[in-house]
C-alpha cells in the first residue's frame, strides 16, 4: 500500500465507524487490518496465524453486531489482535505483550469490547451462555456471540456448555472458526467429524442466504414443526449435524474470508428473534494473507520477532538448551531401555518437547487434544495397565486437570508422572499462563512425590527418578526458557527420594532453594560472604517428601533460614515453615524468611524484569537476609 493513499483504518477508532461501510470498504479495511497486524507482530512477537485467519470475520462481526452492547467473546483470545486494532487499541498495538502494553489476550480490564478475558481455551460457550441467560433474567436485549476454534472444540467443557445451551431457551450465537488446525494439526474424532461435515456439504449458496436461511430460523410458533421436519430430514438422509442433535441451529459451512457470505448470514442471525442457540460453521485458513504463515501454520502460530518481507523468524541467541528440550532428551533416554514408558500431551506436542518423543516412538506418544482433564485420567488408566505414563502439561493448564490428578491418580497411588513445564513466570504470555500455583496445589496432597530441578542436569535426574517411582504418583516442575548451560549426562541418575543437597557450606545464614532460583541463591551467598556473612546454600530438590533432616540441620546451625522458590505462597516455604513450627525450631529463635512470588497476578513483562518485580533475584535475597539480621530494610519479596 502506498503511503499517500489514505487508509480507511485511520478513520476507524471504534467499530461504530465501520457500520456504514460497503462490502467493498470492508474488504479494504480487512486488508489494512491484516497489514497492520503483520507489522505489529513482526516487532512484538506473539500469536500470528490465528489472528490472520479471522481478519474478515472480525471486521464482519464488528460491522454487523453492535459491539460493545452486543457481547463478542473470543475463545482462547489469542486471535484477538485484529479485534484490538478495531476496538480503539490500534495506537497501542505495537505494545502487545510488552511490559505495560496491551495483553496478548482479551482482558476485561483492558477494554469494554472484551466482555470476557481468556488465555485458556474452550471457555467461550459457557461464558456466552451465562451472559445470555443473565441478559434474559434482566429482561435486556443484546446479542452474545462466542467465536471458538476447531482445536478448542476438543475440550470437554465445550460439550458441557452445548449440552446445557441446547436445552435452554436463550439466544446465543456460536461461531465455529474451523481452520483445521490447533497449534499442531487437530486430533480426534471431532476433528474428523468436522472434516466429514465440510466435505459432505457445499458452501451455502447465495440463494440460501437470500431465502432459505431466513426460514432456518423460524419464529417460535413454527419452531416445533420446523424441528420435527429437520429431525425427519436428518433421519432420512443421515444428514443432521451433531450440533442440531444438541439443540442448535446449524448454519454453514460458509467461507470466512468472503464478505458476500459472511454479511448476510451474520445479519440474518442478528435479526432472528428465535430464542435458540445457533452455530455458524465458518471455514477459514490459519495464517491467511501472509504467505510464510499460510505455508507453515504450526510454526507461525506463535512467533518471536520476524522479517516481514522474508518471513524469517529471529532466532533468540540460545546459550543453553531449553528445559523443554532437556526433558524430551531425558525421556527418550529412559524410553530407550524401558518400553513401558508412554507420553501424553494435550495439544502441545512441540511446546512440551514430546514431538521428539513422537518421532521416535509414535505408538507410545498420545496427543489427546486440548483435554487436560482427560489427559490425566487417561494416563491413570495407562498406569493401571502397568505402563509408565509421563503426562506432560504446562503448569497453568494442569490447573484444569486438578480433580483428575487428585482423585484419579494420586489418591489411588497410580504412578502417573507429571512433567510440569512452564512452572513459574512466563514473560510475555502474562498472568493467564503463569505457572505460579502448582507447588501450592500439589504440595498439600498426601503420597505424591514432588520435585523441582535447580538446573537442566538435575532435570535429567528427576526424569530418571520419576521413571523409577512405581508405587505412587510423582511430579517434577521446571520453568520456561533455557537452562544454565551445565554439562548433561547421557542419562539421568535416580535420586534418593526426599533428599536435598548442600551446595555451599557456611555458618550463619542458610538459603534453601527449590528449583532454578538456586543460581540466584549462590550469587546472593557470594554477596553475603563479601559482607562477612558466611552462608550455606542448599538445593531441596524435593518438596515432597521434605528433607526433614536437612531442614533441621540448617535450622540448628544457622541464625537465619531463607527459603526461595518460584511459586506462590502456600508452596515450599509454607511447608518448611509448617514443619519447623511443629519441630520447635522456631521457639529457639530461628529467623525464617520464605521468599515466594508476590500475591498478585503478575502481568506480561520481559522475563528478567518479572524476576525483579517478583523480588526473587540475588539482591532481594541479600536484602531479605540483612533485614532478618536487622542490618537493612527488606525489599518486597512476598
Ligand atoms: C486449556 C488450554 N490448553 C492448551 C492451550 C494452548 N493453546 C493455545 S491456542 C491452542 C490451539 C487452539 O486451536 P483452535 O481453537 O483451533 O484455534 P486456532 O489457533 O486454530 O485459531 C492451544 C492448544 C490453551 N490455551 N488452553
Amino acid at each position: 500500500m502506498t503511503p499517500d493513499v489514505p487508509r480507511l483504518l485511520d478513520k476507524v477508532d471504534c467499530p461504530a465507524d465501520t457500520r456504514s461501510f460497503s462490502a467493498e470498504q470492508l474488504r479494504q479495511l480487512a486488508d489494512e487490518v491484516r497489514q497492520e497486524m503483520i507489522e505489529a507482530v513482526s516487532i512484538t512477537g506473539g500469536h500470528l496465524g490465528a489472528g490472520l485467519g479471522v481478519v474478515e470475520l472480525t471486521v464482519a462481526l464488528h460491522h454487523v453486531f453492535e459491539t460493545p452492547r452486543d457481547k463478542l467473546i473470543w475463545d482462547v483470545g489469542h486471535q484477538c489482535y485484529p479485534h484490538k486494532i478495531l476496538t480503539g487499541r490500534k495506537d497501542r498495538i505495537r505494545t502487545l505483550r510488552q511490559g505495560g502494553g496491551l495483553s496478548g489476550f482479551t482482558k476485561r480490564t483492558e477494554s469494554e469490547y472484551d466482555p470476557f478475558g481468556a488465555g485458556h481455551s474452550s471457555t467461550s460457550i459457557s461464558a456466552g451462555l451465562g451472559m445470555a441467560v443473565g441478559r434474559d433474567l434482566k429482561g435486556e436485549d443484546f446479542n452474545v456471540v462466542a467465536v471458538i476454534g476447531d482445536g478448542a472444540m476438543s475440550a470437554g467443557m465445550v460439550y458441557e456448555a452445548m449440552n446445557n445451551a441446547g436445552s435452554m431457551d436463550s439466544r446465543l450465537v456460536v461461531i465455529l472458526n474451523d481452520n483445521d488446525m490447533s497449534i499442531a494439526p487437530p486430533v480426534g474424532a471431532m476433528s474428523a467429524y468436522l472434516s466429514r461435515l465440510l466435505s459432505s456439504r457445499p458452501y451455502l449458496s447465495i440463494r440460501h442466504f437470500a431465502k432459505d436461511l431466513a426460514s432456518m430460523l423460524p419464529p417460535p410458533l413454527e419452531r416445533a414443526a420446523k424441528r420435527a421436519e429437520e429431525y425427519a430430514r436428518g433421519f432420512v438422509s443421515g444428514g443432521g449435524t451433531l450440533f442440531e442433535e444438541l439443540g442448535f441451529y446449524y448454519v454453514g459451512p460458509i467461507d470466512g474470508h468472503n464478505f458476500d457470505h459472511l454479511l448476510p448470514v451474520l445479519k440474518n442471525v442478528r435479526d432472528s428473534q428465535d430464542n435458540k442457540p445457533v452455530l455458524i460453521h465458518v471455514v477459514t485458513q490459519k495464517g491467511r494473507g501472509y504467505a510464510p504463515a499460510e505455508a507453515a501454520a504450526d510454526k507461525y502460530h506463535g512467533v518471536g520477532k520476524f522479517d516481514v518481507v522474508t518471513g524469517a523468524l529471529a532466532k533468540p541467541k540460545a546459550n543453553a538448551p531449553s528445559y523443554t528440550s532437556v526433558f524430551a532428551r531425558a525421556l527418550l533416554a529412559e524410553a530407550a531401555t524401558d518400553d513401558r514408558i508412554v507420553a501424553i500431551t494435550a495439544a502441545m506436542p512441540a511446546g512440551t518437547g514430546l514431538d521428539k518423543f513422537a518421532e521416535k516412538h509414535p505408538e507410545r506418544c498420545f496427543d489427546v487434544g486440548i483435554a487436560e482433564q482427560h489427559a490425566v485420567t487417561f494416563a491413570a488408566g495407562l498406569a493401571c495397565e502397568g505402563f509408565k505414563p509421563f503426562c506432560a502439561l504446562y503448569s497453568t493448564f494442569l490447573q484444569r486437570g486438578y480433580d483428575q490428578l487428585v482423585h484419579d491418580a494420586v489418591l489411588q497411588k497410580l504412578p502417573v508422572r507429571f512433567a510440569i513445564d512452564r512452572a513459574g513466570l512466563v514473560g510475555a504470555d502474562g498472568a493467564t499462563h503463569a505457572g505460579s500455583f502448582d507447588l501450592a496445589f500439589l504440595g498439600c496432597l498426601p503420597d505424591i512425590v514432588l520435585m523441582s530441578p535447580a538446573d537442566e542436569a538435575e532435570l535429567m535426574h528427576m526424569v530418571a527418578t520419576a521413571a523409577a517411582i512405581d508405587d505412587r504418583a510423582s511430579a517434577f516442575r521446571y520453568p520456561r526458557g533455557e537452562g544454565i548451560g551445565i554439562e548433561l549426562p547421557e542419562r539421568g541418575q535416580v535420586l534418593p527420594i526426599g533428599k536435598g543437597r548442600v551446595v555451599r557450606e557456611g555458618s550463619r545464614v542458610a538459603i534453601l532453594s527449590l528449583g532454578t532460583r538456586l543460581a540466584e541463591s549462590m550469587k546472593a551467598a557470594d554477596d553475603l560472604a563479601a559482607r562477612g556473612l558466611s552462608t550455606t546454600v542448599a538445593d531441596a530438590r524435593f518438596m515432597k517428601p521434605l528433607d526433614e533432616d536437612l531442614i533441621l540441620r540448617l535450622a540448628r546451625e544457622h541464625e537465619v533460614l531463607v527459603t526461595v522458590e518460584e511459586g506462590s505462597v502456600g508452596g515450599f516455604g509454607s511447608q518448611v515453615l509448617h514443619f519447623l513450627a511443629h519441630s520447635g525450631a522456631l521457639d529457639r529463635g530461628l529467623k525464617v524468611r520464605p521468599m515466594v512470588l508476590p500475591d498478585l497476578f503478575l502481568e506480561h513483562e520481559a522475563p528478567h524484569k518479572q524476576y525483579d518485580l517478583a523480588g526473587l533475584n540475588a539482591p532481594h535475597i541479600v536484602a531479605t537476609v540483612l533485614a532478618a539480621l536487622g542490618q537493612g530494610s527488606a525489599v518486597a519479596s512476598a
